[in-house]
């Protein structure tokens, strides 16, 4: 089977010559992905922009995210260009959005993922011709053409295989930024979403000039003094419980005396997470008067998402969260560990 095929077999025939025909009038095309931008995100807004760019050069296109782009995504061609909100210092209210522009929405599982639900509900309501690419269950199907594929592990690797559909060219520049998408979702290529298609993604990728160590130095092989000192004091203080939990904690004490900040905490649970034989792992991690809960899972008998359940939290088999109002103490670690081990044993 040819890429091709693995293309269309992803993506629907009639919903690409949809969104083609949307494009092609249109002279402003508007792309926009979540807040809390992580690379999926911005790997997919400049990959998607900066295709459509060069393939359909008459349109202008702009990109928008509500939240700063994060700065170990700095490297990737056009980051510069990603603006935040579509308001605009002249029209206080936002962009004057013309009738006919397009709006492009990437890995945002719902609207207000965008969070320009309330400030721009004419993006939302049929106003405009949209166009969805997402790989999350959960995604409504929110655009007038949709391209929502949650046997994909990012939504760069669904604009690849868009881009195969079109025979479209990569760069080197997108192919850059589509390959950070894929990297990132999969966790460099080692979460079990990585299926044989990823793999084929990226070596359309790298044929096409994506700069790999580039992307790995900057997303996997560089961490801040201030992220390796908090993640000192969360693998210092793990503990082990009798219920095969390996746990730790983080306090508001342990972000000031490292200078971290609450996103830097990403990453230092899949080390809690390698502790061989345990059934589950948790970090829990006090931030401006709530406790956030992540929970790792190794093992396919343990369901870490119902365990978040219990504390209306939510997520994956595999990988979830909670958050609840309070401070972090002791009785509380020892409570979740106690009722998510009850509910496994019925
Ligand atoms: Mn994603």
């Amino acid at each position: 089977m040819t890429l091709i095929d693995f293309a269309s077999s992803m993506l629907a025939k009639d919903d690409a010559s949809k969104a083609l025909a949307l494009l092609a009038p249109a002279s402003h095309v508007r792309c926009i992905c979540h807040r809390n931008p992580d690379g999926d995100a911005i790997g997919a807004l400049l990959g998607i922009g900066l295709l459509i760019e060069q393939v359909l050069p008459q349109r202008d296109v702009t990109f928008h995210c509500v939240d700063p782009v994060p700065e170990m995504f700095h490297f990737l061609p056009g980051v510069f260009r990603v603006q935040g909100s579509l308001s605009h210092p002249e029209h206080p209210k936002g962009l004057p959005l013309q009738s006919d522009d397009v709006i492009v929405f990437v890995d945002c599982a719902e609207p207000k993922l965008t969070e320009m639900h309330e400030t721009h509900p004419q993006l939302f309501d049929g106003t405009f011709k949209t166009i969805v690419l997402d790989h999350h269950h959960a995604n409504p199907r929110f655009g007038s053409v949709n391209f929502v594929h949650p046997e994909a592990a990012s939504t760069c690797e669904i604009i690849v295989a868009l881009a195969s559909a079109f025979e479209w060219p990569l760069t080197s520049d997108i192919a850059t930024c589509l390959l950070t998408g894929v990297y990132t979702d999969t966790g460099g290529l080692l979460h079990s979403n990585t299926s044989a298609h990823v793999y084929r993604t990226v070596a359309r990728l790298l044929r096409a000039g994506a700069r790999r160590q580039s992307v790995i130095t900057a997303v996997f092989r560089s961490a801040k003094l201030s992220t390796l000192q908090l993640w000192g004091r969360v693998l210092e203080k793990i503990t082990l419980t009798e219920e095969g939990g390996a746990i730790s904690a983080v306090t508001e004490g342990d972000f000031r005396a490292t200078g971290a900040e609450y996103s830097e905490l990403t990453g230092a649970i899949d080390y809690v997470n390698a502790i061989p034989g345990m059934r589950f792992s948790l970090i829990l991690s006090e931030r401006a008067g709530k406790v956030k809960g992540s929970l790792r899972t190794m093992r396919d008998d343990v369901d870490v998402s119902a365990m978040a359940g219990k504390f209306q939290g939510g997520g994956h088999r595999k990988a979830a969260g909670f958050a609840l109002p309070g401070k972090l103490k002791p009785e509380v670690r020892w409570k979740v560990v106690e009722e998510s081990r009850e509910r496994e044993e019925k």
